[in-house]
C-alpha cells in the first residue's frame, strides 16, 4: 500500500529557533528573547537573537527546500512579530514577512503548513500572568484572527499549538524552558485548561473564517509505548500506558490534551486523580475545544519508557544506540504510535516532526557526510510506512529540521538539520541526508 499519492513530504522549523532579527522591524519581545541568556538553564547561555538569520535569508532557505525536493514546509509564526505586545497594535512588517514567505513557497510549488504557536510567548502578556490569566484564550484568538485574515487566502494547513506538553511541562513544571518556572498542580491544570481553550477558539475561528478550506490539527508530542511482543495482551498493555495521564506527569501525556480536543472529554483517569481541581469547560466551550479537526499531528523521536530493568529500562539499556542528544533509537514507535492514535482519534496521522541530532561538520571535501542520520531516517520512515501498509491513514511526514538551529536548552550544541548551518558565516550546506531525503520524496518512499 505504502504512502498515498497525496502524501506530503516536507521539513519543519520554528520561528524562535531559526529567524533571528529578534528586535527588528517592529518585533516585540517574547519570553525566550528575554530569559534565554539570563536563566542559567541554557547551554553556554546561548540565545537565538541571530540563530540562522532566516529573517534575512528567507529566499535562500526556500531555494534549499526546493533543491531537497520538499513538497511542504511546516513553519511557525512569531506572535510578537505580528502583535508586538501580544494584543493590540498590529505590526504590518511582521505580516509582510510571512506573507512574502508564503508567496515564495507557493511560487516554488511548496505547500505552507502554519504553526500558530511554537513556544515564543509574548513577554507583555507574560507580565499579565500569561496562561494563568482567564483572558489568555481571548488573547490567543485575537492573534489567530490577524494571522488567519492575512494568510488564509493562500494557506490551507493550520496547526494551532506545537507540543503543549513541553509548553506546560518544560516551561512551568520542570522549569527548563522559558519562562523557567515551577508551578503546583493546581496552576498547571489552570494553564492547561486555558491552552486547550486557546486551541479550541483558534480552531473554530479558522474553520469558520479561513478563505481557503482549512485542514486543521495541533502537534502534540507522541510518547507512545512499544508492546513487548505482538500478543493481544502485550499490545493492550502498551496501548494503556500510551494513553495513561500518568498522574503527576499529566502535562506530558497524550490523552490529557488529545482527548478533550478529539473526543470532547477529559480522560476519566485525570478526573479520578484530581477531581474538582480540574477546571470545568462550559458546554459552549466544550464545543469550541472539540471543533472537528482534519488530521492528527504528532512529533515523534523515541518511545516512552515502559519498564525498568535494574539501572536501565526497556528503551535505555547498557550501550543502547543513542542520538547525540541522548535519545534512544526506537524506530518501531513510528509504527505503533500512528496505529494507536488512529484507532483512538480516528484521523489521518501526520508526522509533524521526526529527525535526529548528530555531530555534523563540513568534511575536507566540503560536504557533510551524515550517514547516521540517513540510517536513522531510513529505519524510522520504513516503520511509518508499515503503519500505512497496515491500514492506518497517513497524511504526511515533516522532517525535523530543514536546517540546524537553536535547540532550546541545548543551545546550538545539537544539529538536527538536513542542511548544515555554519553560524558565524551563515553559510548553508545540504548534508548527504538532504540528498538522500530528496530521493525518498521522488520515489514516494517506495524504495526504503
Ligand atoms: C520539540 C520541538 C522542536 C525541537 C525538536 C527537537 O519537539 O521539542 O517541536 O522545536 O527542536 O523537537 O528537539
Amino acid at each position: 500500500m505504502g504512502f498515498g499519492k497525496d502524501f506530503l513530504w516536507g521539513t519543519a522549523t520554528a520561528s524562535y529557533q531559526i529567524e533571528g532579527a529578534y528586535n527588528e522591524d517592529g518585533k516585540g519581545l517574547n519570553c525566550w528573547d528575554v530569559y534565554a541568556s539570563t536563566s542559567g538553564r541554557i547551554k553556554f547561555n546561548e540565545n537565538a537573537n541571530v540563530a540562522c538569520d532566516h529573517y534575512h535569508h528567507m529566499k535562500e532557505d526556500v531555494a534549499l527546500m526546493k533543491e531537497i525536493g520538499a513538497k511542504a514546509y511546516r513553519f511557525s509564526i512569531s506572535w510578537t512579530r505580528i502583535l508586538p505586545d501580544g494584543t493590540g497594535k498590529v505590526n504590518e512588517k511582521g505580516i509582510k514577512f510571512y506573507s512574502d514567505l508564503v508567496d515564495e513557497l507557493l511560487a516554488n510549488g511548496i505547500e505552507p503548513l502554519i504553526t500558530l504557536y511554537h513556544w515564543d510567548y509574548p513577554f507583555e502578556l507574560h507580565k499579565k500572568g500569561g496562561w494563568m490569566n482567564p483572558d489568555s484564550s481571548e488573547w490567543f484568538l485575537e492573534y489567530t484572527k490577524v494571522v488567519v485574515d492575512a494568510l488564509s487566502d493562500r494557506v490551507s494547513y493550520w496547526i494551532t499549538l506545537n507540543e503543549p506538553q513541553c509548553e506546560l511541562g518544560c516551561g512551568f513544571k520542570l522549569g527548563n524552558h522559558s519562562p523557567f518556572e515551577q508551578h503546583n498542580v493546581r496552576d498547571l491544570l489552570i494553564m492547561g485548561h486555558n491552552i486547550i481553550l486557546s486551541h479550541g477558539k483558534a480552531a473554530d475561528y479558522i474553520r469558520n473564517n479561513a478563505k481557503k478550506p482549512a485542514k486543521i490539527s495541533f502537534a502534540p508530542i507522541g510518547p507512545c509505548a512499544i508492546p513487548e511482543n505482538v500478543s493481544p495482551e502485550a499490545v493492550e498493555k502498551a496501548r494503556k500506558l500510551t494513553f495513561s495521564t500518568n498522574k503527576d506527569n499529566f502535562c506530558f501525556s497524550i490523552s490529557y490534551w488529545s482527548d478533550p480536543i478529539y473526543l470532547g472529554k477529559y480522560p476519566d483517569e485525570l478526573i479520578e486523580d484530581y477531581g474538582d481541581l480540574v477546571p470545568k469547560f462550559t458546554e459552549e466551550e466544550w464545543k469550541l475545544v472539540s471543533t472537528p479537526l482534519d488530521f492528527y499531528g504528532t512529533n515523534i523521536y523515541y518511545a516512552q519508557e515502559s519498564k525498568k530493568i535494574g539501572e536501565y529500562s526497556d528503551i535505555y539499556f547498557q550501550g543502547k544506540m543513542m542520538t547525540n542528544i541522548g535519545w534512544p533509537l526506537t524506530p518501531e514507535v513510528m509504527y505503533w504510535a500512528p496505529k494507536f492514535y488512529y484507532e483512538r482519534y480516528g484521523k489521518p496521522v501526520m508526522m509533524t516532526e521526526n529527525g535526529m541530532a548528530s555531530h555534523d561538520w563540513v568534511c575536507l571535501d566540503g560536504k557533510v557526510h551524515d550517514s547516521y542520520r540517513i540510517d536513522y531516517l531510513h529505519r524510522y520512515i520504513r516503520e511509518f510506512r508499515r503503519a500505512a501498509d497496515d491500514g492506518v491513514e497517513l497524511a504526511g511526514y515533516m522532517c525535523w529540521s530543514l536546517m540546524d538551529n537553536y535547540e532550546w536548552s541545548h543551545g546550538y550544541t545539537q544539529r538536527f538539520g538536513l542542511v548544515y548551518v555554519d553560524y558565524p558565516t551563515q553559510k548553508r550546506t545540504i548534508k548527504d541526508s538532504g540528498y538522500w531525503f530528496k530521493k525518498v520524496i521522488e520515489t514516494n518512499g517506495e524504495e526504503l
